[in-house]
Order: C-alpha cells, then structure tokens, then sequence
C-alpha cells in the first residue's frame, strides 16, 4: 500500500458502519459473454488489492489474498481446490502465526507447489515472507527482513540500514529462486534465496540495494530464463506530474553480479499519486509490471511490461500499454496500446501475467469506457468517467491483442467501494493452462478462457 494507509486505515475503521458490497451497482443483467463472477468472501466489507495465484501442480488449486478494511490486523485468503468453484476461506494475518497483518499482500507459486507469501506489518518495519507447501491452507512464516545487510552476508547479519519503512512488496518464484522486491525506504530492495524442493527454501542471502532507485517504487519483479532477475520501479513516488519507468536486471540471479544500470522505458506522465476520476480520492500510479518468458517457446527470453500512460498529463485520459524487450531489457519496443475503446475516458491499475504452459499473456484493468454520463450499465450517476468496469485482453507475442472483453459482471466505483483507498493500488491475475484466474475489488473473481 502506497503511504497514507495510516490515514486510510483510520478512515476505513470509522467508516466501517457505511461499508456496502462494492459491485452492488450492476445495471441491466449483464452479457452472456462475461464470465461468472464468484463471490469468495461473502464478506460485507471490502477487500482490495488482492494477490492470486494458481498451483501449476495441481491447477485446481488456485489462492487468493487480499487487503480487509476491517479488522486492522488481518488479510482475507480465499483456497480452491476445484478451480474456483467453490472457497474455503479465512482471515490470517490477525495475530495469528503470521503477527500483525497490515496489507500489500503478494503471492507467488513455484513448479514444486510451494507457495510464496509477502505483505506488510501493521506496525513493524520488517519485510515478513511466509510459506505454504499445502495450497495455501496453511503458513509459516520463513523470513522477516529487517534490513539491507552487506551484500552477500545473510539478512540481518548487521546492522547496516534497518528498515526506516518498507512499502509495496512484491514476490515472485521460479527457476530455483525466490525473489522478493520491496520500497526500503527511498530505495528498492532486492532479496532472493535458493529453493531446491517442497518446502526447501534457503535463507534470504543476496540483499541489495537496487542502483539508481532512490524514490523509484510501486513496481514489480520477474524472473527470466537461467534465474535472472528483472525489478520495475516509477519514479517519482509523489504527485501528478510524471513517472518515469526505470528497469534494472540481475544478470545472474542468486550469482555474485549485482543489479545492473538502470534503463528508461518511458515517461508515463501518471505521477507517483495522480488523480483521476474513477480514483479521486486515493489516486493511482502507473503500476508497471513484468512477465518473463521462461517457457522455452517461440519467444523465450522475451520480458513484456505493462503500465498505466496519461496521454496528456492530467486530461484524465489514461491508457494501458505493453512493451516488450528480446535482449534482457537493455531496448524496448514500441508500445501498443491494449484498450481497444473510442473513448477519451481512464483505464488503471494494469495487471499482466504470462501462461508458463503457452506462452501467451493475459492483461486485465480497470476500465471506465462504457461510463459517458448518460446512463446505462456502465453509469451509476450521470456524471462521464467517475464508473468503471473490469476488462481484459489476451497476447501471443506483445503485438496485437485480442478484441477486449469485459470481465466483471458489475459497474462500480470509488464511492460505492466504500474503501478508504477507494479500487486499492492494484489487482490480482495468475494466467495458467489457457485460463486467467483474476480477481477484482470486492471480492469478484473470474476464470477467463484465453481466444
Ligand atoms: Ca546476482
Ligand atoms: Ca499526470
Ligand atoms: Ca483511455
Ligand atoms: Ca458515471
């Protein structure tokens, strides 16, 4: 969570008494084109930013985590054992093993069905990350980083830079390693451990400072083919004016070589908090993020990345756009926007994930096209552009995209989510076997059949 969840965390206490379902502004029944739309929580809150993954061991496996405005320590987990179908869910993180749960969870499955946990403390300033060797019905917690050790010594092995605060971490696992990037305070922080089988993960000994990230943050990590590692961060981490996207590689991963020299991909004219009407009071960033292409296909070693654009800064009219790299992230192609609408209206919070079994991407976000301020599905209000919806779009190479599809059922908004940070800072998306798992504020999750 971006800072201001103190602010936002108060708010969502006070207001817990006016909290509604977020979706419930659904219009006219919707398409029989969109997907089913599952309700895991059953909750009368709202969850945001949620993290889903599926267990490429058992693809029926599939988990989610996601923020809770209520209780203060806690996060929501929903576990599927029958693709979605149907959740046993639970709060975690509310003092249970896994202390103090805050937000900003991150989730990460790996070929060996171990599953990777990150998030944040309500209180301490330490990175925790925990581990599920079941599917997710139960965690450990396996590291609690409590700063950035000298490079190649054990975290915590002195006393060199405790955190001043940590901020939106996000874990990734595959080709042996696991690799957790994480906001130290002004900085990137970079940490990654062997794992070798079921439950057999080493200790977090490779922590960095990532090079030429100071206030550089709210990115993402992916890891290539041999373990190299590639970190995305915008910079500033403030305002409305502009973020310039920077990527740093790890050459070879766990191996001795450090993050390289940072590479400008573009300016996206979306500050680090800019305002937009589907998001007026929490703000969006460009929340870039990364897909590595390991599956050794057509186009291995290709990395996309996905970002927000403003195309005239703040005119509000905002795009998704994906890049993509074949030399390790040191050129980038040129962009192709994904959202196929005629309008001038705002499309946020991007998520990209790639199918290990295809090589394919999906790519969902928010979408505010079908929201003109006349009326209809895609408006609550009569006011143009404050609504929005959830969409998608599929990939084989980063060049075309399929027609655009809309995912969620309903139409909502920033108001009607009830959230002390309105949408959240990002969504959840695990594209596996042809099928992107998602899921969406409050509680909404879809299976998307690729075209
Ligand atoms: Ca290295
Ligand atoms: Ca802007
Ligand atoms: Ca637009
Ligand atoms: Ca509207």
């Amino acid at each position: 969570m971006r800072p201001g969840r103190v602010i936002a965390a108060f708010c969502s206490t006070l207001c817990i008494a006016f909290l509604l379902a977020a979706s419930g502004q659904a219009q006219r029944p919707a398409p029989s084109s969109i997907p089913t739309n599952v309700d895991i929580s059953q909750r009368h809150t709202n969850e945001s930013e949620t993290s889903i993954a599926v267990n490429p061991t058992n693809p029926q496996n599939i988990v989610m985590v996601s923020n809770v405005d209520f209780p203060a320590a806690g996060l929501f987990e929903g576990v599927s054992f029958d693709g979605g179908k149907t959740w046993t869910t639970k709060l975690i993180g509310d003092n249970d093993n896994l202390g103090d749960a805050c937000c900003d969870p991150s989730l990460s499955f790996d070929r060996y069905g171990n599953l990777f946990l990150a998030y944040l403390f309500n209180v301490e300033n330490t990175l925790p990350i925990a581990l599920s060797t079941d599917g997710g019905l139960s965690f450990n917690v396996i590291a609690n980083i409590s700063g950035i050790a000298k490079r190649n010594e054990p975290s915590g092995s002195n006393d060199k830079g405790l955190f001043r605060f940590v901020d939106q971490p996000t874990i990734t696992a595959g080709e042996g390693e696991v690799w957790v990037v994480v906001n130290v305070g002004g900085p990137m922080g970079a940490f990654g451990a062997k794992v070798d089988g079921p439950g057999q993960v080493g200790p977090f000994s490779t922590t960095e400072v990532v090079p030429g990230t100071n206030n550089c943050t709210y990115g993402d990590v992916s890891i290539g083919p041999g373990g190299k590692v590639m970190q995305v961060c915008t910079l500033t981490e403030s305002g409305q004016g502009g973020g310039k996207l920077f990527v740093s590689v790890d050459p070879d991963g766990l191996g001795p070589a450090g993050f390289g020299k940072r590479v400008f991909v573009d300016d996206t004219h979306i500050g680090g908090f800019d305002f937009i009407p589907p998001q007026p009071d929490r703000s969006v960033d460009a929340e870039p993020g990364l897909a590595w292409d390991r599956t050794g296909g057509p186009h291995n070693g290709r990395v996309y990345i996905v970002y927000t654009l403003e195309q005239n800064n703040e005119k509000n009219n905002t795009d998704i756009l994906v890049r993509y790299s074949d030399d390790n992230g040191a050129t980038w192609s040129a962009p192709v926007r994904v959202n196929d609408d005629a309008t001038q209206n705002s499309q946020f919070l991007p998520k990209i994930s790639l199918d290990p079994t295809t090589g394919r991407i999906a790519v969902v976000w928010y979408d505010a096209r079908n929201d003109l301020g006349t009326g209809g599905s895609g408006d609550t209000d009569g006011v143009p552009d404050d609504d929005a919806q959830y969409w998608g779009a599929f990939s084989s190479d980063g060049r075309s995209f399929s027609r655009n599809v809309q995912i969620s059922a309903g139409t909502s908004n920033s108001q009607d989510a009830h959230n002390g940070i309105d949408y959240g800072d990002y969504t959840g998306l695990s594209f596996f076997g042809g099928v992107a798992a998602l899921h969406q504020l409050d509680v909404l999750t879809a299976s998307v059949s690729a075209p």
